[in-house]
């Protein structure tokens, strides 16, 4: 999904109000008509009612926004981390290295709707006092950066930016930042070293970078759409927003939905919305097959049955109890023609290929289970393989750096837990029980 850069945005509107992708249609990306939808609002109300930056971090926490990237961290919590008082430069970043497999959003936030990402950067900046921003951008999206490059000079040059912004005292400087592409720098402190023009690898946390950010400095990084969150939010109110979801799951969440549905693509719904219900927005599965199996939150998070999947709503609570991580909301879906050992196969080549290599677990761990699965998925299994494959994944697992080791040992040990029969027959009978279908 990384390199699909055609894909755009499908959003249908018939049950929710969407709070993201409001009026978009992939041609009023452009200052004037984010201002016609009332963009840009929520910070002049900030700044003109002379908002405090505490009541602003206070309103963020009783929206219940929580970080969209990944960890679902609450957003009104991390803002009040950074230090109030500490005199010195602080720095604010927002993450669009998008990266994770199954996850395409936020290049289509930033390419229907970039002014969304740079109002709800100013308004964090104001609340946190940072006088200069940066957003990162994957390195393998070009049109997205040159976008944003495009809509930071537009609101430049109207004063939503710059100094002195809309005639207050707060000022803010944001830059774009095009990435290298690699899926380590989305981890924060790797995205850090990156933006230093160090090597992307990450650092031992703590320090968060809360106090120790980008160049030693107090800093706060959010996922892309957990900015674009922000201004309606002050457009609205917090209450209106946890309102629209479910409680500790505030407000709407966009779902990227990919692999066997009939209309694959970005779909913003209230959170506490039934994956039923997000499923037939996305057309229903391909060709009427049955569902087999959903990955809910991108390549990372655990593997959950298609029927759990059907009794689940799409929320970090609903999706917990499913077994599973609503991470960045990268909707995988598999029907009952996906072989998972072929499957499980791919996606463990993808945390081998992309491990930073510093940690001996996650360097030589992430290889070892992209060999064995190659090898029960080519018919060269052993029958004590399925053990050892748990074992390696429980040894990756809380002994690394960074969250990659786990996310590259979750998967094996739920395919295996959820479909042991189809890796037993695979060692057993050196073929696939999905061939049937091919
Ligand atoms: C100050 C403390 N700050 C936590 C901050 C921390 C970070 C945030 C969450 O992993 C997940 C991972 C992937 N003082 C703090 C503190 N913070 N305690 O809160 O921290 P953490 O450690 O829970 O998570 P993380 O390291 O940010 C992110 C999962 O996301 N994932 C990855 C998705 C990748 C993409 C992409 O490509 N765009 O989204 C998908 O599920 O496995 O679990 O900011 O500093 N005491
Ligand atoms: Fe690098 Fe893997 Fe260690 Fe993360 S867990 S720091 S990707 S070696």
């Amino acid at each position: 999904p990384n390199n699909d850069l055609s894909r755009s945005m499908i959003f249908h509107d018939r049950h929710i109000s969407p709070q993201i992708v409001a009026g978009l249609d992939g041609t009023n990306w452009r200052l004037e008509d984010y201002v016609k939808r009332g963009g840009y609002e929520a910070l002049r109300k900030i700044l003109s009612s002379g908002m405090s930056p505490e009541d602003v971090i206070e309103e963020v926490k009783t929206s219940g926004l929580r970080g969209r990237g990944g960890a679902g961290f609450p957003t009104g919590l991390k803002w009040s981390f950074m230090p109030r008082n500490l005199p010195g430069q602080k720095y604010l970043v927002c993450n669009s290295d998008e990266g994770e497999p199954g996850t395409f959003k936020d290049r289509d936030i930033l390419r229907f709707n970039p002014h969304i990402v740079i109002e709800g950067m100013a308004i964090a900046a104001y609340a946190m006092g940072c006088s200069v921003g940066y957003n990162y951008i994957h390195g393998e999206i070009f049109e997205i950066y040159d976008r944003f490059e495009e809509a930071l000079e537009e609101a430049r040059k109207a004063g939503f930016l710059g100094d002195k912004i809309l005639g207050s005292n707060f000022s803010f400087q944001l830059h774009a930042f095009h990435g290298y592409g690699a899926y380590i720098c989305g981890e924060e402190t790797a995205l850090l070293e990156s933006l230093e023009g160090k090597k992307g690898q990450p650092r031992f946390k703590p320090p968060f970078p809360a106090s120790y950010g980008l160049y030693g400095k107090p800093t706060t990084i959010n996922n892309t759409e957990t900015f674009a969150a922000v201004p309606w939010i002050f457009r609205n109110s917090g209450q209106a927003y946890l309102e629209t979801g479910i409680p500790n799951n505030g407000g709407t969440k966009l779902f990227s939905v990919s692999g066997d549905v009939e209309l694959p693509g970005n779909y913003e719904v209230p959170m506490g919305t039934p994956f039923s219900e997000l499923l037939k927005l996305a057309g229903g599965m391909r060709g009427g097959r049955k569902i087999k199996a959903v990955i809910p939150g991108g390549s990372s998070a655990p593997v959950v049955p298609g029927d759990v999947m059907m009794e689940t709503t799409m929320d970090y609570d609903g999706i917990a109890k499913a077994g599973s991580m609503l991470g960045s909301g990268a909707v995988i879906v598999m029907d009952e023609t996906r072989c998972m050992v072929k499957s499980l196969m791919r996606l463990s080549y993808f945390y081998y290929e992309e491990s930073c290599g510093q940690c001996t677990p996650c360097r030589e761990g992430t290889g070892w289970l992209y060999r064995m699965v190659h090898r029960i998925e080519h018919g060269q299994g052993r029958p004590e393989d399925l053990e050892v494959l748990d074992s390696v994944a429980h040894n990756i697992m809380g002994r690394t750096i960074c969250a990659l080791g786990d996310a590259a040992a979750m998967p094996v040990r739920s395919f295996i837990k959820h479909f042991r029969d189809e890796f037993a027959h695979h060692i057993e009978h050196k073929s696939c029980v999905v061939s049937k279908y091919l």
